[in-house]
């Protein structure tokens, strides 16, 4: 079986939001073309409590996007977004989500950050993500959605080392920087995952 996971396609990740993609809300209407070609959709979602140790504004002194260490965790502070219940996080309201059959998750913890749908970035929780997966006979995992170098990546290097084949679909994902989805692409491809473009599935 073939899943198509829709990664955090949420108003914040959009032009206007509080972590905007560029040209993130592109990616809207080819997701939404593609639901029908997999057997099973399923969707992930950035849920962050105000306050999270993600935010810059958690860390006075410091400023949006530097780097720091997190409980031993490499961490770039990020704007608040997706704040549990906001505006920010819900998912765009332009995105298709009838066939969509679960939405996990992530980020609920304070003190760690979740870019990938399968674990926390410590892999120390697992979201359930893998299990539901094989509990419908999925063996193939495609991903589309935000952002190409954080979450996306993060979620199909997961998918390959939970044993699916792993698909980024590069067309209907946007980066937050261009040589971040490059090193992201080899990295990938390293670990037995593919790059393919929508034209491939849609025939
Ligand atoms: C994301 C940064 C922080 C993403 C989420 O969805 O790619 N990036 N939180
Ligand atoms: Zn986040």
């Amino acid at each position: 079986m073939k899943a198509l996971l829709l990664i955090d396609i949420q108003n914040d990740f959009v032009p206007g939001g509080a972590l905007a993609v560029p040209g993130g809300a592109d990616i809207i209407p080819l997701v939404n073309r593609l639901q029908p070609h997999f057997d099973l959709v399923v969707a992930t979602q950035d849920w962050h409590p105000a306050g999270h140790l993600s935010f810059a504004s958690s860390h006075p002194g410091q400023q949006q996007y530097d780097r720091i260490e997190l409980y031993g965790l490499a961490q770039v502070l990020w704007p608040d977004h997706c704040v549990q219940g906001t505006a920010g996080a819900e998912l765009h309201p332009a995105l298709d989500q009838h066939r969509i059959e679960a939405i996990f998750r992530k980020g609920m913890a304070r003190e760690i950050d979740s870019y990938s749908g399968f674990f926390d970035n410590g892999h120390r929780r697992s979201t359930g993500l893998a299990a539901y997966l094989r509990g419908r006979d999925v063996t193939e995992v495609y991903l589309a959605g935000l952002a190409a170098d954080y979450c996306v990546f993060y979620s199909a290097k997961d998918a390959r080392g939970q044993g699916f084949s792993t698909f980024v679909i590069e067309d209907a994902t946007r980066a937050i920087s261009p040589e971040g989805f490059e090193q992201a692409r080899a990295e990938l491809h390293q670990l037995g995952g593919r790059v393919v473009h929508s034209r491939e599935l849609l025939g």
